[in-house]
């Protein structure tokens, strides 16, 4: 019998794909370099659905039905250009490759340009919801060409989240518009994650709340806008009793906060194409600051103020001051992030649906909310707005939430807690709004340093001042 689709590398992730398939009714062949892995996952799993297993790279192949489909689930880097390469050999022309994995976008576009010479498809795929999501509904971003979409598609579509009879998958663009949008997804979930931490902290610094407390202020906010996964994940961590200490789980956890790349490769790109991403980059910044053992126990005795105990009622107001300081820096941390993937549609000529990248975030993803349907909203139909911002539904949450946001830095700043995703996300919303920027005297340094030259509010040109002489201005 022949299999609709075949997963080779059966780690977790790439295994629980294939159950996720088999158990949606597609033949799925599996295979991985180290054939007992297949074996274990048929004798564990084969009763969920229809498993064709394959011992080697050849049987794979011919397990799988015409045009092929093959999803490629192994470590990105090296591992999957040798698994390309291998595969590549065997494959006709009008089969398909996915690839399942973490590839950075530009890995992405290289293999899908190197295997379209060979007559063959490479749908580089953006996955997130990690192992659970796998199994049980991910949101799925493939890249790729129209046709191989068309093929691979609802296959996609049947595994991924559902959010009220939606599929959490789409097809996002040509080449390495999939990973491209993923890395995008993880950089704002870096950035959605440093808030909510810098949420935590001030409500137990400044508002003096212990972490049971903060956890039901979390459940609290769960009910309302700020309704998401990450926000229900934070109140059942914080909630958590270490069984060793009988003491809060977060008190006994290194605050060395790790990380595996994305955030960093998003901020990286970001650079490249000249996207202010500042709450994201803030967000990398601070998980690496954390993880600088030497710099924080040599300044670890730098002075800092004194920190007042807050009277309840004045902690209860700083409490709501929060969720909107919160709201706020997370309205703006998406916005970055869309305006990215827009400069980035342009830049490759990938004609991204930026309502279409939110719908498929509601469900089955980490940064899953409801907030998503907010921003598929201001991305649907008429004209899209230049920024999130100015979104008449953001615009007016900004506009309400202003004054306390302001509060919650100026407080963060007096007490000397550090928000600098906070801070960030308020300096950036101050910069867009502000009428005229100090950009102006950057550019007359530039151009007294280095002769730059200038333009002018009220006449066309570039001009150059004579600094070193008698200052009068030449039209360049
Ligand atoms: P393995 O079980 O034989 O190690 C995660 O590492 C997955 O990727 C595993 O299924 C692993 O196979 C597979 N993998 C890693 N490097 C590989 C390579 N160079 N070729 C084939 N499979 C590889």
């Amino acid at each position: 019998r022949q299999a609709q689709i075949g997963v080779t590398g059966l780690a977790v992730m790439g295994s629980n794909l294939a159950r996720n398939f088999a158990r949606h009714g597609h033949t799925v062949a599996v295979h991985n370099r180290t054939a007992a892995k297949t074996r274990a996952l048929v004798e564990e799993f084969g009763h969920e659905g229809d498993f064709v297993p394959a011992e080697s790279a050849r049987e794979f192949v011919a397990a799988l039905e015409r045009p092929r489909r093959l999803v490629i689930m192994v470590k990105a880097g090296a591992a999957t250009d040798a698994v390309i390469d291998e595969f590549a050999e065997l494959l006709e022309p009008g089969d398909m490759i996915m690839d399942g994995g973490n590839a950075h976008f530009e890995d992405t576009r290289r293999r899908e340009a190197a295997l379209k010479e060979r007559g063959l498809h490479f749908v580089g795929c953006g996955i997130s919801g990690g192992e659970e999501g796998a199994l049980n509904g991910p949101s799925i971003m493939p890249g790729g060409s129209a046709e191989s979409y068309r093929a691979l598609g609802p296959l996609l579509e049947s595994i991924s989240a559902k959010v009220d009879g939606e599929p959490c998958c789409a097809h996002i663009g040509p080449d390495g518009a999939g990973h491209f949008v993923k890395m995008v997804h993880n950089g704002i979930e870096y950035a959605d994650m440093q808030l909510i931490a810098e949420a935590y902290d001030l409500l137990r610094k400044v508002a003096g709340y212990e972490p049971a407390q903060i956890a039901d202020i979390f459940r609290k906010w769960n009910t309302g806008r700020l309704d998401s996964y990450l926000i229900e994940i934070t109140a059942e961590v914080l909630a958590h009793t270490d069984a060793d200490t009988g003491g809060p789980f977060v008190d006994i956890v290194a605050d060395r906060a790790e990380q595996k790349g994305t955030g960093r490769w998003t901020v990286q790109t970001a650079l490249d194409l000249g996207v202010p991403v500042s709450g994201i980059a803030e967000a990398v910044f601070a998980r690496s600051v954390s993880g600088h053992a030497e710099l924080r126990a040599a300044a670890a005795d730098l002075p800092g103020p004194e920190r007042p105990e807050l009277h309840p009622d004045d902690a209860a107001r700083f409490t709501e001051h929060v969720e909107q300081a919160l709201y706020a820096s997370k309205i703006v941390a998406y916005a970055q992030g869309w305006h990215l993937i827009q400069t980035g549609g342009e830049q490759y000529g990938w004609d991204i649906d930026r309502a279409s990248v939110a719908a498929i975030w509601r469900g089955g993803c980490i940064i899953r909310a409801r907030f998503l349907d907010e921003i598929r909203a201001a991305y649907r139909g008429g004209q899209a707005p230049v920024t999130l911002l100015t979104d008449p539904t953001f615009g007016e949450a900004l506009r309400a939430a202003q004054n306390a946001w302001r509060h919650v830095v100026a407080r963060a700043t007096e007490l000397g807690v550090p928000a600098p995703g906070f801070s960030a996300a308020l300096a950036y919303y101050d910069t867009l709004r502000a009428g005229r920027l100090p950009a102006a005297l950057v550019q007359g340094q530039r151009d007294y340093f280095g002769a730059h030259t200038y333009q002018r509010t009220d006449k066309d040109g570039s001009y150059h001042t004579l600094w070193g002489g008698d200052r009068s201005e030449r039209k360049e």
